[in-house]
């Protein structure tokens, strides 16, 4: 028999995840058949993440949609026929344009997040397309956005502590991230820094698989990180362990914290955090002495209501200790800030026709039910890159709010999803090795190319080519919606910017990735001589953009820097307590004691995998994890189904009882489809926005627990039974 050829392809995880892996697609007769980390990659190392070890048979699993589709049942019935692409393209847009002339075009709103984060597909790559139509323009913060605000507001555009640079750190404060689950190839530079003699500490509400991990886990009460920081900022101050000559050359406003600071002692920070004053003291003191001295924060920090200021007040510790001198000291948070993407030619935000509505996308359920925005009404939606059912925050509304008849519901997915199931037309959406892009990263700093290297299966078409098509069908003729992928990519990085020194795309596209000139990580400390990009040109303590107003940082949005007006915001950091808590509303806590989080499912990506038995299989069932003290207060065994509710909604898991959860919470993950399951975590989870950059408030949750009602329910066993492979 003739042996098949099998080219090599460079690849990049095109996923919602900090480490946009490099890697090699292999492919044999237009198939894609293994994949496999690139080796040489020094972030990546080879290896891949337990979601993405057999991505080649994501391509082909069975339920992928292949071809257009027209609902034919009830919506949500999940009853579709199948139609052509012409036919498809025909019914959007002449709906589109009977809404247009009634109602105007910002009755039309899209939604989209990173489903897939490339610049050319990812979540921008509609952009363009629904600014030049002057839709509704939705402002998508699900994830970094508060993160975002409090790094520049207190840093400026840095990209802060460079990943690989952890390696000489000899004290590593991981806090609210699951590196081990959320970040792996971070955790290969904090283990080799341990192998060097560093300390390990996580901060984490529970203990995560990172914090088993760690020489040190310290479990805060979730929502209260802000205090255990102020009261480390307390020590610090007090106790002399402040780099003087750092502040008084490179910081604004010290005496004012220092001030504030002497407010919150470890006491007063061990009340509400349930972690002992000495605790909180010997931190402040190893961080405070032992350099060079690391902190990586994770996107969780940001989930409450004082989310923005908690990360305000840990992105201040560097400073106040001169953690910033070192080479592997400093911070760690989003590293984008310096890399050289173009959003204004991605998004076209200058198409936006003045005055045009903004709508956000954690309140979807509420303004599609009972809480419109002001102006037409919402007619239509079209979702690409993003499943709102199972993510966003009080889903039984968003469900509501897509039964609506009077919506016209356009969806482009890869599978059937708790979302797509109530469309009204489905669209096949092309995946990772069957498209060419450059995925942004937010955990390094590197390009990273993905190359087209098998075609889609049946018809699904790429991201951008739909709205090329859509574009076609709308009559726009500008000529972005001419060009092709390779074209989007020559214009959407600035080639000639310091950062890509030396880097072209052709040279890109040849290599597979490319390191940005942000300096060698074995000799960078950004920050030892001060010069923060932010107005004064020092770190800010006390903040001086917070003069203007409250805003939205979204880097990666087209929301950059629109101030959203003049909400008051503390220039200075400091604890604001979550809004369910408690201490906080003991009237909702005599209902429901107990505060939730739903941190990132290990073998999920955010739901993607979610409906893959393999991955289920080593994620296992939906949990909940509570303490052997609220589990008995409630006669619940280890085991036992039970129902996790507030007033918003409920969910069921199974019950695990448990050493690794304080009383007074509970631990579950998200991802898991309703389908399935009868209904997402974020049944429950609210659509408040945090204090910075509209972001989530997922860790901000009073529930009860119960045992399980006899209800009727797909659960657990049938979870399995019903997905296939
Ligand atoms: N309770 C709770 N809720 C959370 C969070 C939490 O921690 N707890 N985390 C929040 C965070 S941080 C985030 S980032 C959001 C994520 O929210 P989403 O981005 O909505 O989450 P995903 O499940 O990744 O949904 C992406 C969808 O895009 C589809 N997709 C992938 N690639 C493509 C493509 O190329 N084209 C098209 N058309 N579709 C594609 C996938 O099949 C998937 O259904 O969830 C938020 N929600
Ligand atoms: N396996 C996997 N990896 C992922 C994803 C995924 O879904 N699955 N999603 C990707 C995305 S979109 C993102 S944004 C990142 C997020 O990555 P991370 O920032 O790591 O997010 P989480 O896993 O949600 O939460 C991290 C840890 O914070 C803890 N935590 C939650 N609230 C609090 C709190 O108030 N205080 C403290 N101290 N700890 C708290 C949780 O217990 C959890 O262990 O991960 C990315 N990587
Ligand atoms: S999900 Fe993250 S860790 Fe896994 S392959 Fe993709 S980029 Fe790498
Ligand atoms: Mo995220």
């Amino acid at each position: 028999m003739q042996e098949k050829l099998r080219t090599l392809h460079h690849g990049a995880c095109p996923h919602d995840c900090p480490d946009t892996c490099a890697m090699v697609f292999e492919v044999e007769d237009g198939r894609l058949v293994k994949v496999r980390g690139n080796r040489e990659h020094p972030v990546t190392r080879g290896g891949l993440c337990v979601k993405l070890n057999d991505y080649e048979k994501r391509h082909y699993h069975p339920d992928r949609l292949l071809y257009p589709m027209r609902r034919a049942g009830a919506k949500g019935s999940r009853q579709f026929e199948r139609i052509t692409w012409d036919a498809a393209l025909d019914e959007i847009t002449s709906k589109w344009q009977a809404i247009i002339a009634k109602h105007g075009p910002q009755a039309i709103v899209p939604n989209s997040y990173l489903g897939h984060q490339g610049l050319v597909h990812g979540l921008n790559g509609g952009d363009a397309f629904f600014n030049r139509l002057g839709a509704t323009v939705m402002e998508r913060t699900f994830c970094g956005e508060g993160s975002a605000t409090a790094w520049l507001m207190t840093h400026g555009p840095s990209a802060g502590l460079d990943p690989e640079s952890f390696v000489h750190s000899k004290f590593i404060i991981i806090w609210a991230c699951n590196s081990v689950s959320t970040n792996l190839h971070h955790w290969h530079f904090v283990k080799e820094a341990k192998k060097r003699g560093a300390k390990i500490v996580v901060i984490d509400s529970y203990a995560s698989r990172t914090a088993k991990a760690a020489d040190w886990h310290i479990a805060p009460q979730p929502g209260t990180d802000g205090a255990l920081a102020m009261a480390m900022m307390h020590t610090i101050i007090s106790e002399n362990l402040v780099d003087q000559d750092y502040v008084t050359q490179y910081t604004e406003g010290f005496e004012e914290l220092a001030d504030r600071a002497a407010q919150r002692s470890p006491a007063w920070a061990a009340e509400i955090t349930g972690v002992p004053a000495e605790t909180i003291r010997q931190l402040a003191r190893e961080y405070a002495t032992t350099k060079p001295s690391a902190i990586r924060i994770g996107i969780a920090l940001e989930r409450h209501r004082g989310g923005g200021q908690t990360i305000r007040a840990v992105c201040c510790l560097p400073s106040l200790t001169g953690a910033w001198r070192d080479v592997g000291g400093g911070i760690m948070g989003m590293t984008f800030w310096e890399h050289p993407y173009k959003f204004d030619a991605i998004c076209r935000a200058d198409w936006i026709p003045q005055g045009t509505r903004v709508v956000n996308n954690l309140r979807l359920g509420r303004m599609l039910t009972d809480e419109p925005p002001a102006g037409p009404p919402i007619k239509s939606m079209m979702c690409w890159n993003t499943n709102p059912v199972t993510q966003a925050p009080e889903s039984e509304k968003v469900i509501e709010g897509l039964l609506r008849d009077d919506l016209f519901f356009v969806c482009a997915e890869h599978f059937i999803t708790d979302t797509a199931a109530y469309a009204d037309i489905l669209l096949p959406a092309a995946m990772g090795a069957e498209m060419e892009d450059i995925i942004i990263a937010w955990g390094h700093n590197y390009l990273t190319y993905t190359e087209k290297c098998i075609d889609p299966p049946g018809e699904a078409l790429s991201n951008r080519e739909i709205f090329r098509r859509l574009a076609a069908q709308m009559g726009f003729t500008d000529e972005e919606f001419a060009w092709s992928d390779r074209e989007c990519l020559a214009r959407f990085i600035d080639w000639d910017s310091p950062m890509c020194k030396g880097i072209s795309l052709d040279l890109l596209r040849a290599t597979g990735y490319q390191r940005l000139n942000v300096g060698d990580p074995n000799i960078r400390a950004p920050h030892r001589d001060g010069k923060f990009p932010t107005p004064s040109g020092k770190c800010e303590f006390k903040s001086s953009i917070a003069a203007g107003g409250n805003f939205v940082a979204a880097p990666f949005r087209q929301m950059y820097e629109q101030f959203q007006g003049g909400e008051f915001v503390d220039p200075l950091p400091d604890y604001l307590p979550p809004r369910e808590s408690p201490a906080t509303n003991s009237e909702l806590a005599k209902r429901y004691p107990l505060s939730m989080i739903s941190p990132k499912s290990h073998a999920f990506l955010n739901s993607c995998y979610a409906n893959t038995g393999q991955k289920i299989k080593t994620q296992g069932a939906q949990f909940v994890l509570l303490s052997a003290i609220d589990a008995g207060s409630r006669d619940i065994r280890d085991g036992d189904v039970v129902t996790v509710f507030n007033d918003r909604g409920s969910f069921e898991g199974d019950a695990r009882v448990t050493d690794d959860v304080n009383p007074g919470s509970i631990v579950t993950t998200v991802g898991y489809w309703a389908q399935f399951n009868r209904a997402t975590v974020n049944n429950i989870s609210s659509a408040e926005f945090a204090d910075l950059g509209h972001a989530p408030s997922f860790s901000d949750n009073l529930v009860e627990v119960r045992k399980r009602l006899k209800l009727p329910c797909n659960h657990k066993g049938d979870t399995e039974r019903r997905i296939r492979k």
